[in-house]
């Protein structure tokens, strides 16, 4: 048996891509609530002005904000012991710079963390997940102001102290490297962009644009340090941690122009966790901002705030690894599947997204022997289009296969020493797509009748690897 006795096994979600509800009972309109769908081929669109001939998916989304009775009472079948969500702000603080919250929000979400203790799951909370008030970026140009640092935080002091007897586990920001990447600059960063398409992750960013997103991100930083004080004064025994994108980076082949170029892109994925749990900015950080060309403001008692700021814990998502390399050639004949080469070892989701389970093993021994403190998996999936049978079942083997394999890669990661204390698989319950905004691209034990265009029941019902993970649940990661 190697997965601890109380290893935390659950699932993950965000409010954007689940509640819906998005203007109930006082909330304000997010920079989400102004992107439409896409399709794999074609991007998703931010509009200044909501238009009612497109389709927004974070609207109704699949309505976790009427029916989180049902939903939880199905995570706690399968045996969840933790359930990761996100705050909407704009339910607490409609437009982010209130001095005061709207209640009905902070009921809401005392509402849905009673019914999760009520079957003893803890809530793993992330306090902004790719959200941002619009008024904020419409106002104050989102987290480029370090306005945003004080909102930020008035709204972490109220729900820290709301829920301190409710919530022990705390995660600042999702996916924090994911601004400076270019990937979340309009939606976790709200970035003031014109309407357009949303930024093209392929696309090379232009030397004002990474001013912009390295500078929004130290913003984060200080805001994330500074909640992490103010927590632990709230409630000591809060566990308040960093999300990170993971994702493992091999060079193509033994080529030292290959190692060295993957050792290099690695630091960008260290970026964020060495600054967060080490108190500081990374030894490398002043070769990149020069090769960059770029220099951040960074103000009265910043590093004295990130030093004392560092997390209690390390979380990231894992979907898959990639390759690189130097050699311009190999480049072209490989082909990109979302960024680096295709590794042929390796196969790929329908999204072209490499499956890697020992990727996992091997990202989570790395970052365990840099950081030394324990960590947890809080993403992990395979999006895919299911079939609903005539009888209404889903048989998602694939999904199972994909699962089954990461976990055993955590099992001997465990194995290896690596201090893993929970695995919350993403969209436990089918949920809308960040990346496309699109339904069927499924990662849930549970369907939801719902579809690309906005229609359908919204019934809930159980697929094949519901049963299965809960028996996974139920043997402790023995009987896979
Ligand atoms: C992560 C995000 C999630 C989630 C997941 C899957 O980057 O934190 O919000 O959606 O990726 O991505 P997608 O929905 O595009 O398949």
């Amino acid at each position: 048996m190697s997965f601890p006795k109380n290893f935390l096994w659950g699932g993950a979600t965000a409010a954007n891509q689940f509640e819906g509800g998005w203007l109930e009972d006082g909330k304000g309109d997010s920079v989400c609530d102004h992107i439409t769908a896409g399709t794999v081929s074609t991007p998703r669109y931010f509009t200044n002005e909501i238009k009612s001939e497109n389709n927004y998916p974070s609207h109704e989304a699949i309505d976790f904000y009427h029916r989180y009775k049902e939903d939880i009472a199905l995570f706690a079948e399968m045996g969840f012991r933790v359930f990761r969500l996100s705050l909407n702000w704009t339910r607490i603080f409609p437009k982010g710079d209130e001095a005061e919250p709207n209640q009905k929000g902070l009921d809401f979400y005392r509402d849905v963390f009673k019914e999760c203790k009520k079957y003893g799951i803890e809530p793993l909370v992330t306090i902004s997940h790719y959200e941002i008030p619009y008024y904020l970026m419409d106002r104050y140009g989102g987290w480029l102001s370090r306005d945003c640092i004080d909102f930020y935080l008035n709204f972490c002091e109220t729900v820290f102290k709301e829920y301190k007897d409710l919530v022990t586990y705390w995660l600042t920001f999702n996916e924090i490297n994911c601004m400076m990447m270019g990937v979340g600059d309009i939606l976790s960063g709200g970035i003031k962009s014109e309407d357009g398409p949303l930024q093209d992750f392929s696309a090379v960013p232009t030397r004002e644009q990474k001013q912009k997103r390295f500078q929004a991100t130290h913003h984060q930083f200080v805001a994330s340090a500074k909640a992490v004080i103010l927590g632990h004064e709230i409630n000591p025994a809060f566990k308040i941690g960093c999300m990170v994108a993971g994702g493992a980076i091999y060079p193509y082949t033994c080529n030292p122009d290959d190692v060295v170029l993957a050792q290099k892109e690695m630091r960008m994925n260290y970026f964020c966790g060495d600054v967060q749990v080490r108190g500081e900015y990374p030894y490398y950080t002043n070769r990149i901002f020069e090769e960059m060309g770029i220099s951040i403001e960074i103000k009265d008692n910043d590093l004295e705030v990130l030093k004392q700021g560092t997390v209690d814990f390390y979380s990231f998502s894992y979907y898959m690894s990639t390759c690189t390399t130097a050699d311009e050639e190999a480049k072209k004949t490989s082909g990109n599947v979302i960024m680096g080469v295709k590794n042929p070892y390796l196969k790929a989701s329908d999204w072209g997204w490499q499956i890697d389970p020992q990727g996992l093993r091997y990202l989570l021994n790395d970052l365990y022997g840099r950081y030394q403190i324990p960590m947890m998996v809080v993403e992990n999936g395979l999006g895919a289009v299911d079939v609903l049978e005539e009888d209404n079942t889903i048989h998602d083997s694939y999904r199972i296969d994909y699962l089954r394999e990461h976990i055993r890669q955590m099992e001997e990661a465990i194995r290896d020493g690596v201090d893993l204390i929970g695995f919350t698989p993403w969209g436990c319950i089918d949920l809308v797509s960040i990346s496309t905004g699109e339904m069927k691209k499924r990662y849930g034990f549970i369907y939801v009748d719902k579809d690309n265009e906005g229609n359908g029941s919204l019934e809930r019902l159980r697929k094949d690897s519901f049963y299965w993970y809960k028996k996974v649940i139920a043997s402790n990661g023995e009987d896979l």
